[in-house]
């Protein structure tokens, strides 16, 4: 298990709301963030295959929440991004309300996986999480995604300066990352398997 190079999911079931999730089977790990930041291609990176999740140029596009069986136990979640400007209003809020009332109330969420954009990090979303993650002692792993995108110079200071400003809550965990170079995934995976199997009442014990 120490060296896995990639996690075996498979596609659950898609639910629109808290009411509508699966049945709570084993821990759960969410990847939650902003629209576009790039959570469906993180899990389709820690799977190695780009159909596990669906990924688009056009924001918006996980509009349901996405459940994935993992072969060693356990869930991971795609969540709808939020703030997705251009959505109808409505819809947008209907989004909003299944991701929180997921995140509030959801029984064997474990940890979340909150994914930002390393070259825009710590929107107020993202914060308004992380207070949330802190306050309810959620484990919380921060993903500098897209970190490809900048020089390594540049992704060093961005990750110090989130680090610093995250050191108040025991809860979260910062990382650089890249869905598309496969830049800390090593790290990530270690971290969720943790999670997944090292849970009370998973499947490891
Ligand atoms: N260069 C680069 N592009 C990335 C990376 N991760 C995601 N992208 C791109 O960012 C865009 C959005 O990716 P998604 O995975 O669909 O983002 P999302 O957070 O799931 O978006 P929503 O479903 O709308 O909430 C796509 O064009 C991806 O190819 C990365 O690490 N590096
Ligand atoms: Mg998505």
């Amino acid at each position: 298990m120490a060296d896995l190079q990639r996690l075996e999911v498979s596609f659950l079931t898609s639910a629109p709301s808290l009411r509508k999730c699966p049945p709570p089977q084993g821990p759960e790990v969410a990847f939650a963030g902003r629209s576009n930041a790039g959570k469906s291609s993180v899990l389709n990176r820690l799977t190695g295959s780009r159909q596990t999740a669906r990924v688009s140029k056009t924001p918006g596009r996980t509009q349901l929440l996405n459940f994935f069986a993992v072969r060693e136990g356990g869930c991971l979640v795609d969540l709808p991004g939020y703030g997705y400007a251009k959505a109808q209003k409505s819809t947008q809020a209907a989004w909003q309300e299944s991701v929180n009332e997921y995140l509030s109330y959801r029984e064997n969420l474990v940890a979340v996986v909150l994914v930002m954009d390393i070259r825009h990090p710590l929107q107020p979303f993202d914060t308004h999480l992380l207070d949330w993650a802190h306050d309810s002692g959620i484990p919380m792993r921060v993903l500098l995604n897209k970190a490809d995108k900048l020089k390594h110079g540049a992704r060093q200071n961005t990750l110090r300066n989130v680090q610093q400003k995250l050191a108040g809550n025991p809860f979260a965990q910062v990382q650089s990352f890249s869905a598309t170079s496969g830049l800390g995934q090593a790290e990530l995976l270690e971290t969720l398997v943790d999670w997944l199997v090292g849970q009370p009442g998973s499947a490891a014990d």
